[in-house]
């Protein structure tokens, strides 16, 4: 596989952007290879400064749930773009988008626009430390929520990736007031709402978790979790910022009929643009300004280019059996890769949450952090570099997820399955 091109763009890369990227996962640095620069990307297919194609099931991280450069994404930006770009004010686009969020999450009564879901999930957090007047939060080993500085604690995703779950440059007593528990571990929780029960202003939780590879919540966890936050009076959020709209319309709290005080958004509903969203009950959302004393704001928070391809996005994801489509490829995928599996010589398996899936290298179950750490993390390399060999673009770390899109084809799932039996063929040897 040619990759001069690539090789030179990032060693100029790191002359002028730290790590020669701007988001540390993208550095390739878990697998230790050269990250690919690309070109452009349509479809399923994403092509590299060298000129390969891939089918890619990074897709941004999960935005491009509808393939890259759909077409009538493309178009809508283009006439948005011709009446201009940002300004600063309030817009007709960006109270459509609130209210589709709105029905299509009940639980969300009101919303506020940001750029990322690291600000959804830091100003939700203030939100509830702000309406509950308490300062400590509860989240879970593995689970990554942006890197607000209170969230870099155990981290999942990019932080896991790199072995510093606890980021440096965290003031200490940020994180004593960050607890931990384990995801999928009620017994966790209960321990530590017995002594900081009365001083926890939230719960935030991955309704499925996708950093830490996915990890679906086994029974009775959630529903746990929701009557933990009844009891105390915390605020439950829901971080789904991957799950929302992926896993379901209305993501990972309707498929597990669940009403969560507060929910983060990103990726989808920005349709590829900068994006976040979060909401929740209206008596808390009316504490943010300017109705209320909790502070948050944002240049381009509601950015019409953003909204417009959001709307786009969600328009077409409300049409006919979109949803059961993208199950069939996924499910058509894990059960493949399963079969293939059984044949190797190696620990492996699969976890999946409709169009999302891990490949882990351990036995498993994997249901939490330490379990999913038990991945061998050189195999997982190694089954990496083989399948962008063989033009396959996988999560260039074992702690993320692959994304199935609506423009994945059966050719594009039937050459990635065969590329896997060859991979796997090789680190069996
Ligand atoms: P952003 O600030 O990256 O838009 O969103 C932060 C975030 C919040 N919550 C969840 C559940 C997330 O998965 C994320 C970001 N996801 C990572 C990939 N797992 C983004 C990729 C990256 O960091 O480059």
């Amino acid at each position: 596989m040619k990759m001069q091109k690539s090789i030179r763009l990032f060693e100029e890369a790191q002359k002028y952007l730290c790590g020669g990227v701007n988001s540390p996962v993208r550095a390739f640095k878990a697998v230790g290879m050269t990250p690919l620069f690309i070109d452009r990307a349509q479809g399923s297919k994403i092509y590299d400064v060298d000129g390969n194609e891939y089918v890619d099931y990074i897709g941004s991280w999960g935005p491009m749930i509808l393939g890259h450069a759909h077409p009538e994404v493309v178009s809508g930006l283009k006439e948005a773009a011709e009446r201009g770009t940002s300004y600063g004010a309030p817009t007709e686009l960006e109270v459509k988008l609130a209210k589709e969020v709105t029905r299509a999450f009940p639980s969300m009564e009101q919303v506020r626009m940001v750029s990322s879901g690291t600000e959804a999930a830091m100003s939700a957090i203030r939100l509830a430390r702000g309406y509950t007047g308490r300062d400590k939060i509860i989240k879970f080993e593995g689970c990554y929520h942006g890197h607000a500085d209170s969230l870099l604690v155990k981290a999942g995703s990019g932080a896991t990736t790199l072995g510093i779950p606890d980021s440096k440059g965290v003031p200490s007593d940020f994180a004593q007031n960050t607890l931990t528990a384990t995801f999928n571990d009620l017994r966790s929780v209960e321990r530590l709402i017995d002594v900081h029960g009365e001083e926890s202003a939230c719960i935030i939780v991955e309704p499925i978790a996708g950093n830490m590879g996915v990890v679906p919540p086994e029974e009775g966890f959630l529903e746990g979790l929701r009557a933990i936050c009844d009891d105390m009076g915390i605020v439950l959020i829901f971080d789904e910022v991957i799950t929302g709209f992926r896993v379901s319309y209305g993501g990972a709290q309707a498929l597990y009929g669940l009403r969560p005080d507060l929910t983060c958004l990103g990726k989808v509903i920005g349709g590829g643009l900068p994006v976040g969203a979060f909401g929740g009950r209206k008596e808390i959302m009316e504490r943010l300004a300017p109705s209320g004393d909790v502070y948050q704001a944002g240049t381009l928070s509601g950015n019409p280019l953003a909204m417009t391809a959001g709307l786009i996005t969600l328009r077409i994801l409300q049409r006919e059996g979109i949803y059961e489509q993208l199950a069939q490829k996924s499910d058509i995928l894990s059960r493949g890769v399963r079969e293939i599996a059984e044949e190797g010589t190696f620990p492996f398996t699969c976890n999946q949450a409709g169009p999302m899936l891990t490949f882990f290298f351990t036995e498993g179950p994997v249901t939490d952090f330490s379990t999913a750490k038990r991945s061998d993390t050189t195999l997982f390399s190694r089954f990496f570099s083989g399948m962008l060999n063989r033009s396959i673009y996988v999560a260039p770390s074992q702690f993320e997820a692959f994304f199935i899109s609506l423009a994945h084809t059966d050719d594009d799932i039937a050459r990635t399955l065969e590329a896997c039996r060859a991979v796997f063929r090789e680190i069996s040897l």
